[in-house]
């Protein structure tokens, strides 16, 4: 270029008028609740059918290899927003609210550090663990803008299914009933984000959250989005019935009494097959509504300068192990799904490094030129979303004090608050069948996979309820807090 094109160049940006600066790059944080890996793009499940998620993740890169912090609503979500671990807080149950712990009262969380850096922060559905704010609530706080709190929408008159063990919880139901896709809370969520893409001003930078809740039971669907999947038990997970047996018994004691029903309730009542194909059905179901939010962040011309993000706060097994539910330290249970896509972002990756959800705090914030935060955990995904080769440190999930798994690239290690054992070679064993625990030859990798285990792990914080496992080692008993509070003795018979 010759001097006069240089200087006529750097003349018309000088004309530029200011609004046309481009703004900060806007985020849409989308959260799928109880999804686990069975997504088209991850290979989880042979038979899912998420076109929208597909097209994202070619688009940007996908982490087929990341993990939750807990596997549990209120204490993944809680470490993901804060960017600290749940072994830090004490935040293990679905109570406390974490504003209510006193260390956690004043920190500033992902949307409050984008509020700060001039943000628009806006929220639907569900994000945070907890209902509907109501008018005062001091939830209200945590967002500028509030849309629909989204959640079941229509339901049956009645349960769909048999009375379920442990109580017959009214959100332990699924199948199909006849219904419009409008009535449901996660088409309404998608609607009004819809809505706010179209409406905000173009020179506001958006932080714009849409929480999804399904796959979450209940999980009701109409026959069309059930069509997508045969009527025959290819839609079953594989599972191996002597499963177990290798397996500590402390791992029950994570699970011990819960709502979501065993497989052998399900196969019993013929559950099984109807369980399984209600969430492929509901998890087409949200990949159609994401598909609607994308299309709309192009319709708005704001697709270029828009930073995605989709998560899932832990995974679900659906008779793997024989349990259906989340609260373990398995692949199933740990693994979800995590995609971004946007400016500074590699497309049409898969990155097989380990990553947590914690990591996408300080993500963000790096990709949308904030300043740094220090006393976050999580490490940024930017040298991965870069090159997806970029190597990273192995994923941590933790389910309550001393139970904690670590995730490298190839291996599983599970250690229980008793310090029974497991390890898993995830390349020659993809389903976590044999338990290497004790195998001689894994010895030195088991060593070092313990040195990951979280330096800080603190027991749960004040007001912790509702699956929290507590354990004395003198007494060689835990107590497991859910409803009521069990004593779990060695000779226990594990429940069913
Ligand atoms: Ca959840
Ligand atoms: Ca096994």
């Amino acid at each position: 270029m010759n001097y006069k094109y240089l200087f006529l160049a750097v003349a018309m940006l000088a004309a530029l008028p200011a609004s046309a600066a481009p703004a900060k790059p806007n985020v849409l944080f989308i959260a799928i609740d109880d999804q686990n890996d069975w997504i088209g793009c991850m290979g989880g499940h042979p038979l899912a059918k998420t076109p929208h998620l597909d097209a994202l993740a070619e688009q940007g890169t996908l982490f087929l290899n990341a993990h939750c912090q807990a596997p549990l609503c209120n204490p993944s979500r809680t470490s993901l927003m804060t960017g600290l671990r749940s072994t830090t807080t004490g935040v293990y149950g679905l109570a406390p609210w974490f504003r209510n712990v006193p260390e956690l009262k004043e920190i500033v969380t992902l949307p409050q550090y984008f509020q700060q850096g001039g943000y628009k922060t806006y929220c639907t559905g569900k994000i945070f663990h907890g209902g509907r704010p109501g008018k005062n609530s001091p939830i209200l706080k945590e967002f500028d803008v509030w849309g629909p709190a989204g959640g079941i929408g229509v339901k049956p008159p009645k349960k769909l299914i048999p009375p379920t063990p442990m109580g017959d919880h009214p959100l332990m139901d699924w199948g199909v009933f006849p219904h419009k896709d409008e009535e449901k809370g996660d088409y309404q969520i998608t609607s009004w984000a819809v809505e706010q893409l179209a409406q905000a001003p173009a020179d506001e930078s958006m932080f714009l959250s849409v929480g999804y809740f399904l796959p979450h039971v209940p999980c009701y669907a109409t026959q069309k989005w059930f069509d997508l999947y045969p009527d025959d038990d290819s839609v079953l997970p594989l599972t191996l019935k002597s499963d177990r047996d290798d397996v500590p018994r402390f791992a029950w004691y994570l699970h011990w009494e819960l709502p979501e029903p065993r497989l052998q309730w399900l196969e019993e009542n013929n559950q099984w097959r109807n369980l399984a194909r209600s969430y492929l059905a509901c998890t087409s179901f949200v990949d159609a509504q994401i598909g609607r939010l994308i299309e709309a962040l192009k319709q708005s011309g704001r697709w270029d300068n828009t930073v995605v993000v989709v998560w899932g706060d832990h995974g679900y097994h659906l008779g793997e192990k024989g349990i259906s539910g989340k609260n373990t330290l398995w692949e199933r249970s740990t693994r979800v799904p995590l995609i971004f896509a946007g400016p500074g972002i590699k497309g049409g990756q898969r990155c097989m490094q380990p990553a947590e959800l914690l990591d996408m705090y300080p993500t963000l914030i790096e990709l949308c030129g904030l300043p740094l935060k220090h006393t976050l955990e999580g490490l940024s995904l930017v040298p991965q979303l870069k090159d997806a080769e970029a190597g990273r440190r192995p994923a941590v999930t933790s389910h309550n004090q001393g139970n904690h798994a670590v995730r490298s690239e190839r291996y599983r290690y599970i250690r229980y608050a008793d310090d029974s054992e497991e390890f898993y070679d995830l390349k020659a064993d993809p389903h976590e069948w044999k338990n290497l625990a004790s195998d001689e030859r894994c010895a030195a990798l088991i060593r070092e996979h313990r040195l990951w285990l979280p330096k800080k792990d603190v027991p749960p914080a004040p007001g912790s309820a509702h699956r929290v496992l507590t354990y004395d080692r003198e007494r060689d008993e835990a107590a497991w807090i859910n409803q009521k509070t069990l004593t779990i003795r060695r000779g226990d018979a594990v429940p069913n």
